[in-house]
């Protein structure tokens, strides 16, 4: 179903002089658009888990999973069905209401994909929302992972299409909308976002929000992650952006996708807890919950706790927290 209240044709010139607002008018616009699509005091809690570790042929320049970087990364074949099955149990009691699966592949092969349908099964079986990002994807191989009752599937734009050819070679932007376009034609929910932090200009995070906003569908979930640095990977010690700009991404992000979840996604582990509360000021409504991303740190689950409970937030599914503010 097409919403006609959403804008799909954003220019970047609209988008730079959101930017550009003064921050207290910027934040104060995000609210209230957050304030219009959701409860503002809900946040969506999504657990990650890597299936499948290192050894990726692909050279994303932030990426520690990257078998062209010496990142010392303990390598992992794809995981027994039981492990996933524990793991996500565990995402469960600790309040998760989506488990995210991740696979260090350019794309998963068909024998690959037969295996992560298995664990789709388990972790629906377990009555949490299911969610995987494996890389590029046929257009027959999004059906069958709609038919096993996938519910989203991520797969990031990272940056602008300008600056992408410096930080990926070996996939184009294209190849990345051509995957997006897979996955909507099936009617699976996007998750789609980028990472924000690898020296791009604030004209790169306008146009990747850009083409976010002006999908023919504004994407469901849109991770904002701010780049974690790994030794050994190309952007390591890439100057650090400043966190009231990082702010300013949420609050733009939010609105220009009013009824998208927006989430403070990697990069929570070295932030303070007053820079996530101004995200979730900006309409931030989603995080990853858990210690571990896919293979860096987050914050541990009572820290997270302790924080939603210092700022009054509840955690909730994002369908709830819709229903609520309607
Ligand atoms: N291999 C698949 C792919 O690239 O689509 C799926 C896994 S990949 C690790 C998922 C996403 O994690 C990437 O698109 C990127 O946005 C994010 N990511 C990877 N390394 C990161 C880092 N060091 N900091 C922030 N985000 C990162
Ligand atoms: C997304 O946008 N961020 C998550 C998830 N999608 C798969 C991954 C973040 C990875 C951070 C680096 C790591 O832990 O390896
Ligand atoms: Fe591979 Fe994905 Fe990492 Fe790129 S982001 S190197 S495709 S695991």
């Amino acid at each position: 179903m097409i919403d006609t209240t959403l804008r799909h044709d954003w220019s970047l010139p609209e988008i730079k002089t959101l930017f550009d607002l003064p921050f207290n008018d910027l934040l104060f616009k995000a609210q209230t658009v957050h304030r219009q699509n959701f409860d503002p005091n809900s946040v969506q809690i999504s657990s990650l888990l890597s299936i499948k570790t290192g050894a990726c042929p692909e050279d994303c320049s932030y990426c520690p999973q990257s078998a062209r970087y010496d990142t010392e990364l303990e390598k992992e074949r794809l995981l027994p069905l039981e492990e996933v099955k524990q793991a996500a149990l565990n995402a469960k009691n600790n309040g998760a209401t989506r488990f995210c699966m991740g696979a260090a592949w350019r794309n998963p092969t068909d024998k690959n994909l037969d295996n992560v349908i298995e664990m789709i099964s388990v972790v629906k079986d377990l009555g949490m929302e299911t969610c995987v990002t494996l890389g590029m994807l046929t257009r027959q191989q999004t059906h069958k992972l709609k038919q096993a009752g996938l519910d989203y599937y991520n797969h990031n734009l990272d940056t602008s299409p300008e600056y992408y050819k410096d930080i990926i070679t070996t996939r184009t932007y294209q190849d990345r909308l051509d995957t997006l376009q897979h996955v909507q034609d099936e009617n699976i929910n996007v998750c789609c976002g980028g990472i924000v932090g690898m020296g791009e200009a604030e004209a790169d995070r306008a146009g990747l929000l850009q083409q976010l906003a002006n999908m023919p569908k504004h994407p469901e979930s849109v991770p904002i992650n701010l780049l974690v640095q790994v030794e050994n990977t190309p952007l390591y010690g890439t100057d650090k952006m400043d966190p009231l700009d990082f702010v300013r991404t949420i609050a733009v992000a939010r609105i220009l996708m009013p009824k998208s979840a927006v989430r403070l996604s990697a990069g929570r582990n070295d932030m303070s807890d007053e820079l996530q509360a101004l995200c979730f000021l900006s309409g931030a409504n989603s995080i990853f919950y858990g210690e571990k991303l896919l293979t860096t740190p987050n914050p541990v689950e009572n820290k997270d706790m302790e924080l939603f409970a210092r700022l009054g937030i509840k955690p909730q599914s994002t369908k709830d927290a819709q229903q609520s503010a309607a």
